[in-house]
């Protein structure tokens, strides 16, 4: 892990001071936040709420990505991004308490920009954890939300630009017409005839870092309470009705007040099979660095899925942060602690 540029977004005050040579980060002061990719106006938030407002972890995490999808970070978290094949957007978002192990969370979540927020309002209104589509807007709704047009003029072109392209690429198998060739609508065809079954170990291939780069963020404040959160737009053209690993406790993140939290970004489709942010929780608390348990839930995930994308943040209860990544070049993380002088973006190697 190499630090790539540090933004000098907070004042920092309380340092100590240390390198990060040799070792995946220092052994640093809480408060902490980690956040996936170089969303650093997000991670400057969730600092400034945790450090300045002495907030909590769950305000940090959720004010800091509501930060993003009010900037549409990348396209791939708020509205007018990833449209479905009916082109509209529809967004995912979790937020989990890891002193109580409450979780709130939305997917498919329509016509609403704020997704986290209304997250956190099905964790702190109900005794759900997950609420989805239409419903879940009607339950915003109730909860003083505003209904919203999420398409945008570059939502349209986006989607107007894959039809043009006979809709490609998109995430059918096993149907017909060919849909590595023709728009649907598309019928089944018969599985049994091996000789056309799709290849599932190859799935993953229709992501990339230009069309996803879900937020997910661990948050620790100076009394050690964890929280996690993602929030995601979900994958380009994908099916109507479908739903990313984001809003999946365990799977797009987890915490855990013993341990630590580990936050995920990648191919949800395939990544939600697998549950990394917990296996990454669980291998550290076996005793493995937050890095090393990051890497060893990916490892899983290539094992069946050699060509998936996807990486990982993770940090341990005390703020030792480390990341892994997997089946693209480097994955740069946003880091903002007492050592640091400001938020700094941190990148890790793949492998895979
Ligand atoms: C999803 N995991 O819906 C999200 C997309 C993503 O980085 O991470 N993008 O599959």
């Amino acid at each position: 892990m190499r630090i790539l540029a540090v933004y000098s977004l907070v004042a920092v005050t309380s340092a100590v001071s240390n390198d990060v040579q040799g070792r995946e980060s220092p052994k640093i002061l809480l408060p902490l936040v980690i956040n996936t990719w170089s969303f650093v106006n997000s991670t400057a938030k969730a600092w400034s709420v945790l450090y300045n407002d002495k907030g909590s972890a769950l305000d940090a995490v959720e004010k800091g990505c509501s930060v993003c999808e009010e900037l549409q970070c990348d396209g791939s978290v708020g509205f007018g991004g990833s449209p479905d094949e009916n082109g509209e957007t529809t967004l995912d978002a979790m937020i989990m308490d890891g002193t109580t192990h409450d979780v709130g969370a939305v997917a498919a979540l329509r016509r609403v920009k704020s997704a986290i927020s209304v997250a956190r309002m099905v964790l702190e209104h109900t005794t759900h954890t997950l609420l989805v589509g239409d419903q879940a807007t009607e339950f915003a709704l109730q909860m003083g939300f505003k209904e919203e047009n999420l398409t945008t003029a570059n939502s349209v072109e986006i989607h107007e630009h894959w039809k043009e392209k006979s809709c490609q690429p998109n995430y059918w198998k096993n149907v017909q017409p060919d849909p590595t060739a023709s728009c649907g609508p598309y019928t089944p065809i018969d599985v049994s005839k091996k000789s056309k079954k799709w290849a599932t170990a190859q799935e993953g291939k229709n992501f990339n870092t230009r069309n996803h780069d879900t937020i997910g963020m661990i948050a620790i404040d100076s009394q050690g309470h964890i929280a996690g959160g993602t929030s995601t737009n979900g994958a380009t053209h994908k099916i109507p009705g479908r739903v990313g690993d984001s809003p999946i406790p365990g799977s797009g993140a987890y915490v855990d007040r013993h341990v630590g939290g580990a936050a995920a970004t990648g191919d949800g489709d395939v990544m939600m099979r697998f549950m990394p942010a917990l296996v990454t929780v669980e291998g550290m608390r076996s005793g493995l660095s937050p890095h090393k348990a990051a890497e060893l839930a990916l490892f899983q995930i290539g094992m069946y899925y050699p060509e998936f994308m996807g990486a990982i943040v993770a940090t341990s209860i005390t703020g030792e942060v480390g990341a892994a990544c997997h089946g693209f070049d480097k994955f740069p993380y946003s880091v903002a602690n007492p050592t640091l002088q400001g938020v700094t973006v941190m990148e890790v190697l793949c492998f895979g």
